[in-house]
């Protein structure tokens, strides 16, 4: 299938049809200047520039990759179940991928975005959402996990998350999908969309120290699909802006009756005033939820799962100055805000031209009363000519996105024309575009939407490969693509195949994170309740069904790796602790028939594998990790008996040392 076929098979808007001829950029195999090759190869032993965290879309997970070389370095495990590292198979993960749908093993993660500490990356966690099953995550950037999970009550679909304010105080979380909220009263016709439907924009708070989330409060709107959004900073700091599609409040077929309002929203959110009306008390509880809220200890090396049942809620309908709708040409898509916070992008993805808004003059409507005569919904909407600060003109078509570099430069992502378009802010002109191979979702410019961009390069992150690499069948991964944005043109410089379906990424300095990035958990302050601080501690126990193997691991041996005594019906327990002290000594530990998956147990951690042997006879189990030279010889026996069998509980390694 050509291109151009398979766009319009995939984008059902057939108003743009015509301009779908253009969309394959020629020459697409000699785009690359002579030196590109030099500027991304980092010789071995060096280390790359930047770290590049990279959203996993529907593999639920993120990836890091350094930046310029596009070497992968890991992928982090968050909201998919990942058998390679046991997250979500061994007992200590489990509660992490709980839910109060139950545990949940899957979703789609879209968007990355990094702590901030005045507006800029902080380097102390990475915070990402979940679509499907709405739950925010926070990474740890010391060891690179997933620290926390928490769900988000009165969502459907949380998209337009995670946004972060100016310092991190809140992480903001809206729903893409109103729908009735939580509760008995949400058994409603589906076409009482307007009456029944509503919005939610969660404001997620952040411990200083911690990271530890709270929901603070819920901010309860009329019905409306919230895409994307932006933290004021600067200048806008204590303000939100978030895209809205669906101002028709459609509630079927949306892709035509989504789309037949000449313009949409976005919304501007006053979230101080909002935070002051809730502590003065003006919210209501909400009684009637449930969710969840999921923690690392990062001390006992196990998660802890509970649900909450309480959350506050502020409905905007009722306040006069915390919401104001500012008019944006057709469905916008991003919603982005300028280093100095001046400026707000709308990207209406069926739109020809990109709006952008400033905000001394949204203020100045705001106190003029300059809004139109009809509100929407309740809530004020400010005149599009009086928020506008002016449009790009013929940008290209179909804007997604929009970073900003360290010179005054804006970067447009352009799904159907597949290319990125360089702009000046204050001048609005188009200054440069280069093509991408294909069809570029989002971009991402170093520290691109912090207060002061590192510039450098812009990756965009391309839906469609194609060409691009050896085929591997109908499925291809999806590319990213580096472009050297230092001069006055882009050049790209590299394509790089990456994880899942990437959508928004973040770029921080490797100086950032590598002094404090961990090499091992220290032995002495591992709390779990079943480590085994020594080979002499190691012992298997027996109480009725259930049997815990206190099992360690060493170069090169199990402790113990003789069991018998086990019984078809028991509930066996492998508490695995790692005694290594050394950086990157992980072992792995894997038994035959074992219906979830190996661990891979870190320097000083311990973890759990469960396995329920459904069989008489000897089951081996060995080490997953090639950890040293004799690494083939660090392996075991588990001898299971029939239930009431009167062999004796026992094990040992090396000859004849049972530790019964
Ligand atoms: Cu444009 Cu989900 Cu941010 Cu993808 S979204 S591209
Ligand atoms: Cu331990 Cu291989």
């Amino acid at each position: 299938m050509k291109l151009r076929q398979y766009l319009v098979f995939g984008l059902a808007a057939a108003t743009m049809a015509t301009s779908f001829q253009a969309c394959r950029p020629k020459g697409a195999g000699s785009a690359v200047t002579g030196d590109a090759a030099q500027r991304t190869y980092i010789p071995p032993g060096q280390y790359d520039e930047f770290y590049n965290f990279v959203s996993g879309g529907f593999s639920g997970q993120m990836s890091v990759y350094g930046l310029p070389s596009g070497r992968l370095f890991r992928v982090i495990p968050v909201f998919s179940v990942d058998p390679e590292k046991g997250w979500g198979f061994s007992e200590e993960t489990k509660p992490m991928l709980q839910t109060s749908h139950g545990f949940v093993p899957w979703d789609d993660l879209h968007h990355i975005e990094s702590s901030f500490t005045n507006g800029m990356p902080d380097g102390k966690w990475m915070f990402a959402n979940s679509n499907n099953t709405p739950r925010l995550a926070r990474i740890n950037l010391e060891t690179f996990r997933t620290d926390e999970i928490i769900e988000i009550p009165n969502t459907g679909g949380n998209h337009c998350s995670p946004f972060t304010t100016e310092n991190s105080e809140y992480v903001i979380a809206a729903t893409r999908f109103s729908v009735p909220p939580d509760g008995a009263d949400s058994d409603v016709p589906i076409d009482s969309y307007k009456e029944n439907f509503k919005g939610h924009i969660s404001f997620v708070s952040v411990d200083k120290e911690t990271g530890e989330f709270d929901i603070a409060f819920q901010l309860k709107t009329p019905g409306l699909n919230f895409d994307l959004s932006s933290a004021g900073k600067g200048v806008s700091n204590g303000w939100l802006f978030i895209s809205c599609y669906n101002s028709e409040q459609a509630h079927t077929l949306l892709e035509v009756n989504a789309s037949k309002n000449d313009k949409d929203f976005i919304m501007a959110i006053n979230w101080k005033k909002a935070e002051e009306y809730f502590k003065a008390g003006r919210g209501t509880k909400q009684t009637n939820v449930r969710y969840a809220h999921n923690k690392w200890d990062e001390h006992t090396h196990t998660a802890s799962h509970e649900i909450k049942t309480e959350v506050t809620v502020l409905d905007i309908t009722e306040f006069e100055d915390l919401a104001y709708l500012i008019p944006c040409p057709k469905s916008p898509h991003g919603a982005d805000v300028s280093p100095t916070g001046e400026y707000i992008v709308g990207s209406g993805k069926l739109a020809a031209l990109i709006p952008v808004f400033s905000f001394e003059k949204l203020q100045a409507a705001i106190s003029g009363n300059d809004f139109e005569s009809e509100r929407y919904d309740g809530i004020p909407v400010v005149k599009y000519e009086s928020a506008l600060h002016g449009e790009v003109e013929k940008p290209g078509l179909g804007p997604l996105h929009t970073e900003f570099d360290d010179k005054g430069n804006a970067y447009t992502s352009f799904f159907v024309s597949s290319e990125v378009v360089k702009w000046n802010v204050e001048t609005l002109e188009v200054l440069d575009r280069q093509p991408t191979y294909y069809s570029v979702g989002h971009l991402m410019v170093a520290g691109g939407n912090s207060k002061n961009p590192y510039g450098k390069y812009l990756v965009a992150y391309n839906k469609i490969t194609k060409d691009r690499f050896l085929p591997t069948g109908p499925e291809l991964c999806h590319s990213a693509q580096l472009f050297d944005i230092s001069g006055d043109k882009m050049e790209l410089l590299l394509d790089f195949p990456t994880i899942g379906e990437p959508h928004y990424a973040q770029a921080l300095p490797a100086d950032l994170l590598m002094e404090k990035s961990l090499q091992i958990y220290d032995i002495n302050a591992n709390k779990h309740p079943y480590k085994t601080n020594g080979e002499s501690e190691a012992r298997v126990e027996r109480n009725g069904n259930i049997v815990r193997v206190y099992m360690t691991t060493i170069r090169s041996h199990i402790t113990p790796d003789v069991i018998e005594g086990i019984q078809m019906g028991d509930e066996v327990y492998f508490h695995v602790t790692n005694l290594e002290q050394d950086w990157d000594m992980p072992h792995g530990f894997a038994i035959k028939g074992a219906n979830n998956s190996e661990l891979l147990v870190m320097p000083g951690e311990t973890t759990t594998l469960k396995w329920v042997p459904d069989r008489v006879g000897i089951f081996p189990f060995y080490c997953t990790d090639f950890c040293s030279a004799l690494h083939q010889e660090m392996s075991g026996y588990v001898r299971v008996s029939p239930k009431g069998s009167n062999v004796p509980i026992k094990s040992y390694t090396g000859e004849s040392t049972p530790t019964t």
